[in-house]
């Protein structure tokens, strides 16, 4: 039997453009080498591409400096898809530029309007529910409206909190497959996955909790060597990619692809 949650066909992402160097970052800790990004970019949708992904490669927009970070423009779900409405101001265009892509291929769009916000980074879809975690990007407004919206095709929406200090909740957090998590212990410690299996990143790696399951493999971003050790030894097939350039933006895994 298929799992809507891991298992999929398709994948956007978008080049990153030479605007990159200005993306938002909560601290500076360097300027991201556009020449190594594009070379990690590379390897993360050849990865997708080996995992059976068609991938719908975007060109770079220089107008928006994070538009390489696909994932908190757009919901994509079995049933239609929602386009999301950033709480980054410098975000806010990303959407319509991206708004094409995503009709070409859902029938059904629907959009959050506003007032309030909510960023695809905050959202997961778990095997029995879509949980958002509220945080500086994603507001109470905004997590009511995608509820309305996505109790149309029938899911329930939990609204659970993101760690003060962490950019998105899955940041913290991704799903290996519809009943297993993968946590940071900060996360996991507000008790937001209970009744779920959940495998914490080992102290230190937190970082490593960005990751993705796409079909066979799960997509970790490479130097958290105990992170990989405690995959593999649970069954997983994993394939690290350098992440050095996204890290300096608080950007990782999840966030570089829509899946569906
Ligand atoms: C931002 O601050 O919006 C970007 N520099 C990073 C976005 C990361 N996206 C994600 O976690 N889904």
């Amino acid at each position: 039997m298929s799992d809507p949650t891991y298992e999929f066909s398709r994948a956007i992402t978008r080049r990153p453009a030479t605007s990159i160097v200005n993306g938002l970052r909560a601290e500076d800790t360097g300027t991201p080498d556009l020449e190594q990004m594009l070379a990690d970019h590379a390897h993360y949708v050849s990865t997708l591409k080996r995992a059976g992904a068609e991938v719908i490669e975007l060109p770079p927009l220089d107008a928006y400096p994070d538009a390489v970070f696909v994932e908190d423009t757009a919901l994509c779900l079995p049933q239609g898809a929602v386009l999301m409405r950033p709480g980054a101001p410098s975000r806010m265009g990303e959407v319509d530029e991206i708004a094409p892509t995503i009709r070409q291929v859902f029938d059904d769009v629907r959009r959050i309007e506003g007032p309030g916000h909510v960023e695809g980074g905050d959202i997961l879809v778990t095997g029995r529910e879509i949980l958002v975690g509220r945080s500086d990007r994603s507001d109470a407004a905004g997590v009511a409206e995608l509820a309305g919206i996505v109790a149309d095709w029938g899911y329930t929406l939990r609204e659970v909190f993101t760690p003060p200090g962490v950019l998105h909740f899955k940041t913290d957090c991704s799903l290996l497959d519809g009943e297993t998590i993968l946590s940071t212990r900060r996360l996991d410690a507000s008790g937001c996955f209970s009744g779920y299996r959940v495998l914490h990143v080992p102290k230190g790696e937190e970082a490593a909790a960005n990751s993705i399951r796409f079909n066979r493999f799960v997509l970790l971003p490479a130097g958290f060597p105990r992170t990989a050790e405690m995959l593999d030894k649970a069954g997983y097939d994993v394939v690290e990619i350098n992440n050095t350039e996204c890290a300096k933006l608080d950007g990782g895994m999840s966030c570089l692809s829509l899946r569906f």
